[in-house]
Parts: C-alpha cells; sequence; structure tokens
C-alpha cells in the first residue's frame, strides 16, 4: 500500500498514436515514473520462469487484452518498487473493468491524458515501426486487430473518462515537438 494517494494520471490512444514517445518527455521535465503496460507485458513474458509468458505473447500477437489480474499486479509491483509518487501509467486500462478494479485496489486516477489519432496515420507509423522494432504485434495482421480491439473495447473507457471530466484530449496529427507542446499545457497548469 502507498503512504498517500499517488498521482496518477492514465496515458491513453491507440496503437502507435505515439503514448510512448510522449511519455518519454514528460519523463524528462517532469517528476513522473513511466509505466508502459505493454513494456511490463513483453518483460514479464521474457522473464524466465514465468508461467504467464506463453500466454501473455499469445493475447500481444492477437491484439487480444491480457487478463487483467496480470498486468494490474505488474503495475502494483512496478509502482510500489520505484519507491515514487508520481505516475504515468501508459496504455492501460483498456477496457472498463479494468479501470475500475485499478481504482478500487490500487489508486484513483486524477486524469486521463488522450492521443486522437486518425487510424491511416497510425498504421503508417507502426508499419515503418515494424521494419526495426522487433515487436510480434508491429505487422499487418496484428495492427488490424489492435484496431479493432481498440475501437470496440478500449475506446469506451475514454469515452467513460470523458463524461466524467477527466480527460485532456491532444491530437498526434503534428511532429513529436507539436505533440508535446500542447502536452506540456496540461501539465504546465497542473504541475508547473
Ligand atoms: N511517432 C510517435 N509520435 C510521432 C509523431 N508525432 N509524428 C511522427 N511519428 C511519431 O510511437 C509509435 C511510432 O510512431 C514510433 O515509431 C514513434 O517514433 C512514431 P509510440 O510512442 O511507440 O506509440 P505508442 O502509442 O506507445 O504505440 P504502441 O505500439 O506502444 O501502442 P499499443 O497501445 O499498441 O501498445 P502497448 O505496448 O501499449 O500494448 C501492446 C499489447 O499489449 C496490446 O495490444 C495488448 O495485447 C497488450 N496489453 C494488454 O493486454 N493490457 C494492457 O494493459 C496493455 C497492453
Ligand atoms: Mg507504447
Amino acid at each position: 500500500p502507498f503512504k498517500a494517494k499517488p498521482t496518477v494520471i492514465f496515458v491513453l490512444g491507440g496503437p502507435g498514436a505515439g503514448k510512448g514517445t510522449q511519455c518519454a518527455r514528460l519523463v524528462r521535465d517532469y517528476d513522473f515514473v513511466h509505466l508502459s503496460a505493454g513494456d511490463l507485458l513483453r518483460a514479464e513474458r521474457q522473464r524466465p520462469g514465468s508461467a504467464v509468458g506463453e500466454l501473455i505473447n499469445t493475447y500481444i500477437k492477437e491484439g487480444q487484452i491480457v487478463p487483467m489480474e496480470i498486468t494490474i499486479k505488474l503495475l502494483e509491483t512496478a509502482m510500489l518498487d520505484s519507491g515514487k509518487s508520481r505516475f504515468l501509467i501508459d496504455g492501460f486500462p483498456r477496457k472498463m473493468d479494468q479501470a475500475d478494479a485499478f481504482e478500487e485496489t490500487v489508486a484513483a486516477a486524477d486524469f486521463v491524458l488522450y492521443f486522437s489519432c486518425p487510424e491511416e496515420e497510425m498504421l503508417r507509423r507502426l508499419l515503418k515501426r515494424g521494419e526495426s522494432s522487433g515487436r510480434v504485434d508491429d505487422n499487418l495482421e496484428s495492427i488490424k486487430k489492435r484496431f479493432a480491439t481498440f475501437r470496440d473495447t478500449s475506446y469506451p473507457v475514454i469515452e467513460k473518462y470523458r463524461a466524467d471530466g477527466k480527460v485532456h484530449e491532444v491530437s498526434c496529427l503534428q511532429s513529436i515537438d507539436g505533440v508535446y507542446m500542447q502536452v506540456r499545457k496540461v501539465f504546465d497548469d497542473m504541475f508547473a
């Protein structure tokens, strides 16, 4: 358990919208720990002796959402191990029940940073990254499945938080620096 309620920002957006890229900038300029749920799952997949490595690999390749018990445990452990209290939670929650479970059992979210991005642009970025990323899901077949999961299952999470007035939306259709300028406005208002 945390000594005091941690600051938690959910960083959401479709596959390839630029979540990880923008979180790296934020970590450079603000005092936050960046935890990508996808990165934590990929690390667990590689961990020798992991009981869920094979399962994670299958879900990721198929663009499906890994059972939330696994992801929430990884996130909570990483948060506590960091010894810090301000977190950018990147790529999670991807489903409404995950949002509820995390907020009930780990910590409430302060707000959502949402990167809106058309699929054509995300597709371009992911195919380009796939030339060198080595990610098992950066291929056309997996990307289409990731888009469908985002549309059908993950986007409703953003709409729910929007209805609660908790979403700060930034368009991804600018250069990395251009996007980051918009992101900084959100953070400077709140954390400067
Ligand atoms: N790029 C970035 N910004 C750009 C810009 N403004 N202009 C031009 N190019 C830009 O960026 C993607 C690429 O675009 C990079 O090459 C970048 O240089 C360029 P990146 O910052 O990596 O985008 P990001 O949104 O982080 O994309 P990512 O592929 O990581 O998003 P996903 O949401 O698909 O991946 P994630 O790792 O979060 O999840 C992968 C899988 O894990 C999921 O599909 C799911 O199977 C599983 N998962 C769960 O089951 N549960 C979870 O809670 C989380 C993940
Ligand atoms: Mg990412």
